[in-house]
């Protein structure tokens, strides 16, 4: 298709969640393609994947192949498969979960070595922030580790939604150099849908008009 002025312009991305198991690649990936949300843990084996259209101003359709990889290939045979001709790849860690964000950077050299020879859009993902009292990853750590290796970075829960959507419409529009305006962020901010109570109507109620077996003459 040409990318002439008034056509819808189409492109495919395809985007790569790593990091060690338990972080919430899988329960990241949920959230955005059907937008819920597992409390039970089950451990990826290998990959999963789904697609999934987004639009962008232009206006460009996007169709993003989401690959959801297991925690436990990281030194396996097939991780450079997985991350064949990705466009963007996201280092997921468990802001609870000190160990996650350590070994990050044995997943981003690795990440680094199999797309040598493609320009990657690579970020860093904080995931289980409703779990702030939790915290074992300190955000000034989070923040020297992007600049260091001059990473996006993005702070999500898969389990309240938070960022999710934005955090993958924010990846889309910057790998296709889209400018989204602060109304289109926002538009894809969770909505927290609340049920609009009507108020029963109440009544004063009516005076009681006792009567009198009292006469009062006057
Ligand atoms: N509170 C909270 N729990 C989360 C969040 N994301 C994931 N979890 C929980 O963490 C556990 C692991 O989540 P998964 O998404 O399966 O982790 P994973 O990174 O896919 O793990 P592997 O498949 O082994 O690589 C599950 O019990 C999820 O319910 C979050 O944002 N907040
Ligand atoms: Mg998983």
């Amino acid at each position: 298709m040409s990318d002439s002025e008034d056509e819808i312009k189409s492109k495919n991305l395809k985007i790569v969640l790593i990091g060690d198991g338990s972080s919430g690649k899988t329960s990241i990936s949920t959230r955005y393609s059907q937008d819920q949300f597992e409390r039970q843990y089950n451990q990826t084996l290998g990959i999963d994947f789904f697609m999934k259209r987004i639009t962008l101003p232009g206006p460009t359709q996007v169709t993003l192949s989401v690959h959801d990889i297991g925690g436990q290939t990281l030194g396996g045979a097939m991780l450079d498969k997985y991350l064949f001709g990705a466009d963007a790849v996201l280092l997921v860690y468990d802001i609870t979960n000190y160990s996650s964000f350590e070994n990050l950077d044995d997943w981003y050299q690795t990440a680094m070595k199999y797309c040598a020879n493609k320009k990657v859009y690579f970020a860093l993902v904080a995931n289980k922030c409703d779990l702030e009292h939790l915290r074992a990853v300190k955000h000034e750590k989070h923040v020297k580790y992007s600049k260091e290796k001059d990473l996006q970075s993005f702070s999500v829960s898969a389990k309240s939604g938070e960022s999710v959507n934005t955090m993958f419409q924010q990846i889309a529009a910057q790998i296709l150099g889209i400018t989204l305006s602060r109304i289109q962020v926002e538009d894809q901010h969770r909505v927290v849908k609340a049920e609009i109570v009507k108020p029963r109507e109440v009544r004063p109620p009516k005076p009681v008009q006792k009567k009198s077996s009292i006469c009062s003459i006057q």
